[in-house]
């Protein structure tokens, strides 16, 4: 059946009364209920494309039917998604994969589900089809010109894709690097990527940002070009004002202390967003949340701190997107459970006594610090969640809905269970 907003007023009036009684109690444990619900209320996070189909690995792929075929349908599953949890706003669009042939078609689509279009990424990991030059080596890193201009162009193609659908930023990920010792002379290497990121930050417009995304590892795996946020940072200090640092999660060594990374980069100003997702051992993709939740959670206590103390506005000032992906979970429930995750997280830093941890900070009481924060942490902040939902007019149970109005096998008998969506 289609999802209609009678369902969800159907779904919300059977668990209004429950939801009610958990939300009084709440509100009368925390001092700012009402701030922090109308802050959830404008908090969007960016669904990436990519993410709607089944993922997969090396060795296998099992896809759960009804996939998104075509950048009209993952805006229609993004929809979906908004239409269940109101926070999934914006969709983040992966060229050449999501390239469209009508723009103003795929933009009436994104604005009737009343989306926006998130950064556009650029594709410099693969060849496409015919490719002249290949990336096997390296796109902007390149010891050959011709590769390098190849994928300079890709990224100005890029821009221009994202300026006609209204998009403000580009991310910047590369898998440039090297498998061995002695492959590559670091220094030029480094040199190479930074005279091809000039070349893109030259064309991008003036109300736009470039994120340099980081990462250690994969599929290089002895250097990394942009290996890590000190990397990310030369570039973007020498690029210029519209270049950021991207952070994404499962980018890092392990037990790298991201929140620390976070603090800093938000000081130099240089924090440019987030790719959120989990991971146990490296860039795993999992569902936002569901490995360290503490983790997400002091990551947001720093945002909230550093953002407040910049006067930064909180909806705006940052890129807020997912990164994952869904082997063995339906990929909608699986970004519903991380949207949740982020939420979470969020409203949970919010409630965070700021007066007190600073307070407590200056006197060196370390074990009251701690208590504060985990204070807010073990909070259960759900109902708050569920409550910018309601007034959103989505559901209280995003996933509950999904299941209970069968959204997935609707997918599944309009576009078929053999669908494979472009994309990982
Ligand atoms: C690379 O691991 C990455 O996180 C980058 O953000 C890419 O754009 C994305 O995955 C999808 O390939
Ligand atoms: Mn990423
Ligand atoms: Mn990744």
């Amino acid at each position: 059946m289609k999802l209609e907003n009678y369902h969800l007023e159907s779904h919300n009036s059977e668990r209004l009364a429950k939801h009610e009684r958990q939300l009084d109690f709440i509100t009368s444990e925390i001092s700012d209920a009402q701030s922090i619900i109308q802050k959830l209320v404008d908090f969007q996070i960016a669904i990436p494309s990519w993410a709607l189909g089944t993922g997969g690995t090396r060795f296998g792929r099992f896809s759960s039917g009804g996939e998104p075929r075509n950048i009209e349908e993952k805006i229609e599953d993004v929809g979906l998604l908004h239409k269940l949890n109101g926070s999934s706003g914006a969709i983040s669009l992966h060229i050449p994969w999501d390239t469209a042939d009508n723009t103003n078609a795929i933009k009436a689509l994104a604005a009737q589900h009343g989306l926006r279009f998130d950064a556009m990424n650029s594709n410099t990991f693969q060849d496409q089809p015919d490719q002249a030059q290949s990336y096997k080596f390296g796109s902007l890193q390149h010891v050959d010109k011709a590769v390098r201009k190849h994928a300079i162009e890709h990224n100005i193609e890029v821009i221009r894709q994202g300026v006609e659908l209204g998009s403000k930023a580009l991310t910047v990920w590369l898998a440039d690097g090297s498998c061995f010792p002695g492959q590559l002379n670091f220094r030029k290497a480094f040199q190479n990527t930074l005279e091809s990121l000039r070349e893109i930050y030259a064309a991008l417009p003036n109300d736009w940002k470039i994120f340099v995304e980081y990462k250690a590892f994969e599929p290089n795996f002895y250097s990394t070009t942009v290996g890590d946020w000190g990397q990310s940072l030369l570039y973007a200090n020498k690029l210029g004002p519209k270049a950021y640092t991207l952070v994404d999660l499962g980018h890092h060594l392990p037990n790298a202390n991201i929140e620390q990374i976070v603090s800093l980069l938000l000081m130099e100003e240089k924090l440019g967003g987030f790719h959120f997702n989990d991971s146990k051992y490296g860039d795993d993709d999992l569902t936002a949340g569901s490995i360290k939740p503490y983790q997400l959670f002091l990551i947001f206590n720093e945002l909230v701190e550093g953002m407040d103390a910049r006067g930064m506005d909180h909806r705006e000032d940052l890129g807020w997107m997912i990164d994952a992906s869904h082997n063995v979970k339906d990929p909608l429930e699986d970004l519903l459970q991380s949207v949740e995750a982020i939420m979470i997280a969020y409203a949970q830093a919010l409630s965070v006594d700021r007066v007190a941890l600073q307070d407590a900070q200056a006197i060196n009481d370390v074990a009251r610090c701690q208590e504060i924060l985990q204070q807010a942490f073990r909070t259960d902040v759900r109902p708050l969640v569920a409550e910018a939902r309601l007034r959103t007019g989505a559901a209280l149970a995003p996933l509950e809905a999904f299941r209970t109005f069968k959204v997935r096998q609707e997918l599944i008998s309009n576009r078929g269970s053999k669908t494979v969506a472009t994309g990982l």
